[in-house]
Parts: C-alpha cells; structure tokens; sequence
C-alpha cells in the first residue's frame, strides 16, 4: 500500500516538473529559473486595447531633434564623423560651446502641425518625440534644471504643440527620454565611489521628477521610449527603475514602455536572468531587422530605421547609401509580415524644417500607402512559409491575406502555401478586386498564382481568400508512398 502511494507521488512529481518546466519553456525560453524581485513581471503579450493598438499600427516615425541639430554634424569648417546627436561627445567641439548652443535655439520654421501632416500624409500610426537626447537638452520647459527651451531665444515649449498635432491628426505620441544626461553633474557613468553614490541619488530623484512631469504635462503620450541605459551607475538601480516603472504605469494606466529601461538585479538589460523580457515590447530591433518569426521569441516588437546609416539627428552632409522610398516600404514590409511595427526616423534642421529629402520620402511611402495600407495596418504575421516574391501578411481582425510582392517572378507564378484542409476561395490584385486571378493546385495545399507580369516600379499586393476545405480538391494526384 505504502509503495503504492510512494509510486503515486513519484508519479505526480514527475507530471508536475513536467508542466513546471514546459511552462518556464514556453514563457520565456528559460533553460534554469532563478528567482527574480526585478525581472519581467508579465508573461506572455499584453491584452489590453492601447497594446492591441500599438500592435496594429504598422508604420511610424521617429523624430530626433535638438540642439545637435544647430551644427549639424560639422564645427569650425570640421566634420564629426559619428552620429551627429552624438557630436557633442567629439573633442572637436568643446563641451561648453556644445552647452551654449542654447542661446542659439531659436527654430522659426519651426510648425507642429507641418510636421504632424507630413506624418500623417506619410500614413504614420505613431511618432516618437525626443523629449531629451543624452545633450540633457529638454525641449519641454522643465522645473528640474535650466537647460530648457524656456531658456532658450525660442523660449516656448516644443512637445506640447506636438503633441497636440499630431493626436490631432490622429497620431499617438510615444516620449523618447534619455536617462542618461551629459548635462546633468550629478550624472556618473559608473558609482566608484561614496561621493559618485551621493551625486547619482540625487540624479535619480531628477530623473523621476522629470518622468513624472512629463507623463503630468502630456496626459495622452501613449508611452515612454528609454534610452541611454546601458551605462553601469544605471544599471546598478534595478529596484529603483522597478518602482518608477510600478509608479509611473500606475499614474498612467495602460502606459507603453518597451525592454530598454531597466536591468534586473543581476545587471542583465531587455531580457531578464531568466530569458523573459522586460517591459511591453522589444526594443533592440535598432537598424535591423529580424529574417524568420523565430527571431522575435513571440514577443511585441518595432524596428527603428535611419534614412542614412547611423543618423538619427540632423546632418548637413549625408554620406553613403540613403535608403530609398521602395526599400522603406519593402521594411516596412517585413515587419509587419513578422508581427512588428516599422519606424522611420526624421531628424529636421535646427530651423524648424523638415528637409526635402525626407519630405519626399514621407511622400513616397505615403503615396504606396494610401493605395495599400490594407495589407499594413492591423496586420502581422500570416503564419505561411516565406516566398521569394515578397511576405505575407494577415489582418488581425478580417483574417483576409495579403502578398505584398517585391520581386516580380520572370515566370508569373506567385507560389503560395497554405495550411492542410484550406483552399484559395478567390485571389485578386488588392486594387482591382473585381477580376479574380487564375489560381492553380500544384500539390495538395500549395498554388501557383497565374499573373501576367507588367513591368511595375512600385510594390504591389495580392488579397488572397482562403475557405477550409474539407477534402483535398481531386485535382492533384495522391502523394508518392516514399
Ligand atoms: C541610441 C542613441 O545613442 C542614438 O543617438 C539614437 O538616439 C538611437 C535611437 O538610440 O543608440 C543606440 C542604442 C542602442 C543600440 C544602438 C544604438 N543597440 O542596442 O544596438
């Protein structure tokens, strides 16, 4: 009796290891759970309606501006040859001089609702704004210190008129911050020292303070996009960031922020010791982006691009390849086809305007969207093989499939893979709907779409309709008894 009971429990140990180990398997890839006070909180996507929009929103921009936007990647006839935000980290341009572009801030081309158009005519969902880059230059008027726009010849706020805008346009705001801050002296790299820990208490009462101001002066701002966390003294502070983060979705309910803010409590940044990741979305997806569904471990996720390579404010003198309207939407593409949003970036003069190539660009993109958006937006992974012609995408709510092609076949077949027991009920050219494409069976569940090729200069889509079929269709011979 006694052995059976013992067997018993043996039996019941093993079976709940097994669901214990699967589950950590499936939650976050972790080969060993250790336990965790500061790593991720949440398993799985969220489901709350402000992500399922985030996730719908398919394309963005992104905006770098400040002062670094004034030299613009060149001083005293010399070019930086880094990113030109970063220019102030050049001994090139004394630090002082960098400091006191302040008093020369004074954008007066400088129009919200333009820039929010330009967006918008772009077919962007969402903006991120940088509020302050590592410079610690605020373009909103901060209580916290005085290197502010209030304190510029401009003298008004920036992000308020843009926020503003754009949700007038009905474009959501996400807010870039910096924690680190160049500007800031209690700022320190790393904490060696009694004197460093004291200086870097009083950072972290500054940086909450202005995060909290922030989220205060912006209620709609969809969410908050870190950056300049990677050095040591930040993190150092994983309880910290863990109790801001708990504050700040608490004042702000619903609050986007993705795996970019804070380290656990053994130093490891957007996936935790145990290989779950931080915060809402991933956000190491920076001028790359992902080749197969299994890159992104099931995760939320967007791609931010630059124009050039490795630009995100303003340059003079862009140098080497610029990406072209054609290869934004094909990235655009791709993300999306791989459950992402795609964000391109803009870095406008210290004028206030926005230069004409990437006006023309937002033009380009959105000329392609306006025709095609439907196979963009509240769509993502379609959950078919990849075909050389280009990616598949799905729409989240109507389930209809798209072909967004990119390369033309010389033969005219767009081969296509469905899942066993679904047939192609129809497929046409997304815009002409009413003249259905010939589809042909090659193999049970694969087709070829029959398209006569005409030489096109723009991507274009297939609307694919699939019904379930309960048999195969009879056209295609059994398979070979290999
Ligand atoms: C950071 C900034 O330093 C840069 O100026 C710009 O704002 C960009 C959007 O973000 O640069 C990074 C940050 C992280 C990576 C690369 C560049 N990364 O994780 O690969």
């Amino acid at each position: 009796m006694k052995q059976l009971l013992n067997k018993k429990i043996l039996l019941l140990s093993i079976l709940l290891l097994n669901v214990v180990v699967t589950s950590a398997q499936n939650s976050s890839e972790a080969k060993n759970t250790i336990e965790l006070k500061h790593g991720s909180h949440r398993i799985g996507k969220r489901t709350d309606t402000v992500m399922k929009k985030w996730r719908g929103y398919g394309l963005g921009q992104f905006i770098h501006w400040g002062l670094y936007a004034i030299p613009g990647g060149e001083w005293n006839g010399k070019t930086y040859n880094g990113a030109a935000e970063w220019i102030r980290s050049w001994d090139g341009m004394p630090k002082s001089t960098y400091d006191s572009l302040i008093y020369r801030f004074n954008p007066t081309q400088f129009n919200a609702v333009a820039w929010a158009i330009t967006a918008k005519e772009m077919g962007a969902r969402y903006v991120t704004i940088t509020t302050k880059h590592h410079d610690g230059f605020c373009l909103w008027p901060s209580k916290y210190t005085k290197y502010t726009v209030a304190n510029s010849p401009y003298k008004k706020d920036i992000i308020g008129p843009l926020v503003k805008a754009y949700n007038a346009e009905g474009i959501d705001v996400i807010l870039y911050f910096s924690i680190m801050d160049w500007n800031n002296p209690n700022w320190r790299y790393d904490i060696k020292t009694e004197a460093d820990s004291l200086a870097f208490e009083k950072f972290k009462t500054f940086t909450r303070n202005q995060l909290i101001e922030l989220l205060t002066l912006y209620p709609t701002a969809k969410g908050l996009w870190f950056d300049g966390t990677w050095d040591k003294a930040w993190v150092k502070q994983a309880a910290f960031a863990d109790e801001l983060e708990t504050e700040m979705r608490k004042l702000r309910p619903g609050l986007i922020i993705g795996s970019r803010f804070r380290a656990d409590e053994y130093g490891k940044r957007h996936f935790d010791s145990n290989g779950a990741m931080m915060g809402d979305y991933e956000q190491g997806w920076e001028r790359k982006i992902p080749n197969k569904i299994d890159d992104v471990h099931g995760n939320d996720w967007d791609c931010v691009m630059t124009v050039p390579e490795n630009q995100w404010g303003y340059n003079k003198a862009w140098k080497g390849h610029i990406k072209t309207v054609n290869e934004l939407i094909e990235m655009t593409a791709k993300c999306v086809s791989l459950g992402g949003n795609f964000v391109l970036n803009f870095g406008p003069k210290g004028d206030g305007s926005i230069r004409q190539e990437e006006l023309d660009l937002a033009k380009g993109i959105g000329s392609w969207m306006k025709v095609n958006s439907e196979a963009i937006y509240n769509c993502g992974y379609a959950g078919l093989e990849k075909q050389d012609w280009g990616f598949f995408t799905k729409n989240t709510k109507t389930n209809k499939l798209y072909m967004l092609v990119f390369n033309v076949p010389l033969s005219g077949d767009y081969r296509v893979k469905l899942p066993a027991r679904t047939d192609i009920a129809k497929a046409y050219l997304l815009t002409t709907s009413s003249s259905a494409l010939r589809t042909e069976e090659i193999h049970p569940n694969e087709y070829f779409i029959h398209l006569k090729n005409e030489p096109g200069k723009k991507p274009f889509v297939i609307v694919l309709e699939s019904t379930s079929a309960a048999k195969g269709s009879g056209n295609v011979y059994e398979k070979a008894k290999t």
